[in-house]
C-alpha cells in the first residue's frame, strides 16, 4: 500500500520512486532470470532494440537488449505480473481498483555502451481516451546516475500530449528537451519507479562497469479504451488485479486485430511506426 503521501506526490508530479518494493535477494533472482532469458533468445536472432535517435544523443555505438512480453518466456515474471505489492500500488496510481496489462518490456543496457532513451512521452505509441496508462519500471539492479537510470521532467503529465518527432523513434525535439535538463532517479534493485504515459521521460547511456537490469510494465485501467487498435501484443489484457467491468462473452480483448497491427496513427496526427523499444 502507498501512503496517501505518495499518492499526492505522484498525483502532482507524475512519478513515484517506491523504493525496497521488492527485496534485494527477489531483485537478484529475476535479474539471473532475465539475463539467462536475453543469453537464450540471442542463440535464436536479434535482440536489440536500440532507437534510431538514440544516435543525436552519443557520438558511441550503443546497445540495448530487450524482450517483450517476458511472462511468456518464464514463469517466474508471470509472478511478478501480479504480484500485490506491484498491483495493489498501480491500483492506486491509477485510481482504479482493476489493473490491466497492455505490454512489458525488459531492458538490459549493457556495461559501457547501454543505449540512452531520448526524451519522451509514451501516449504516442498507444494512446488512451481516459489517459489511465502508467509504466512501472521493476529494477533489477541498481540503477545510479552512471547507468543510465530513468529520468523525468516532473508535472509534465499535466500538459497533456505534446508533438513529438517522428524520425527515429518518436522522442521530443533534442534541443528544447535535453536529457540533462530532467531529474535523475537513481534507483537500488527492488525498486519500482511509477510514471504515467504523459510524463515525458528518457535515459542516459550506460557508461559504467555493470549492466542496468529493468522490466518496464504498462498497465491501464480497463475501463479506459485505446483511443486507436494500435500497438497490440499477445497478452494485451491479462487482468494483473480485480475484474474487467467492460469484458463480453467474446473474450473480444484486441482480438480482432492481429497482434503486430502497427503502424499507428498517433495522437499527434500521422502514421507512426516503431522505432524499437517500445
Ligand atoms: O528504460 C529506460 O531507460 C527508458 C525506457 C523508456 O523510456 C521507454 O521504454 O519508454
Amino acid at each position: 500500500m502507498l501512503t496517501q503521501e505518495q499518492v499526492d506526490f505522484y498525483r502532482e508530479n507524475g512519478y513515484l520512486l517506491v523504493q525496497g518494493m521488492f527485496s534485494a535477494e527477489e531483485a537478484a533472482h529475476f535479474r539471473e532470470d532475465a539475463h539467462a532469458l536475453i543469453a537464450r533468445l540471442q542463440q535464436l536472432g536479434e535482440v536489440e532494440a536500440t532507437w534510431e535517435s538514440a544516435k543525436e544523443v552519443t557520438m558511441t555505438k550503443t546497445s540495448l537488449l530487450h524482450c517483450h512480453n517476458v511472462q511468456f518466456h518464464d514463469a517466474g515474471f508471470t509472478r511478478l505480473l501480479v504480484d500485490d505489492r506491484l498491483t495493489s500500488a498501480a491500483a492506486q496510481i491509477i485510481d482504479s481498483p482493476n489493473v490491466q496489462l497492455h505490454h512489458n518490456k525488459l531492458f538490459i543496457k549493457p556495461p559501457e555502451k547501454g543505449s540512452p532513451f531520448p526524451m519522451h512521452q509514451d501516449v504516442p505509441f498507444f494512446p488512451h481516451d481516459n489517459h489511465s496508462m502508467i509504466a512501472a519500471v521493476v529494477h533489477f539492479d541498481d540503477a545510479p546516475l552512471e547507468k543510465g537510470c530513468i529520468r523525468v521532467v516532473p508535472g509534465t503529465h499535466k500538459q497533456g500530449p505534446i508533438p513529438h518527432v517522428r524520425e527515429g523513434g518518436w522522442h521530443l525535439p533534442l534541443d528544447q528537451y535535453p536529457l540533462e535538463s530532467s531529474l535523475a532517479c537513481p534507483a537500488k534493485a527492488g525498486d519500482v519507479l511509477f510514471f504515467s504515459y504523459l510524463t515525458v521521460h528518457g535515459s542516459g547511456v550506460n557508461t559504467s562497469s555493470e549492466a542496468r537490469t529493468t522490466l518496464l510494465i504498462q498497465m491501464r485501467d480497463p475501463a479506459d479504451p485505446p483511443s486507436q487498435l494500435v500497438h497490440l501484443s499477445r497478452g494485451q489484457g491479462m487482468m494483473l488485479r480485480g475484474f474487467d467491468p467492460t469484458t463480453d462473452t467474446a473474450g473480444k480483448v484486441h482480438a480482432e486485430k492481429p497482434a503486430d497491427a502497427m503502424p499507428m496513427g498517433g495522437a499527434m496526427g500521422g502514421a507512426m511506426t516503431m522505432g524499437g523499444g517500445m
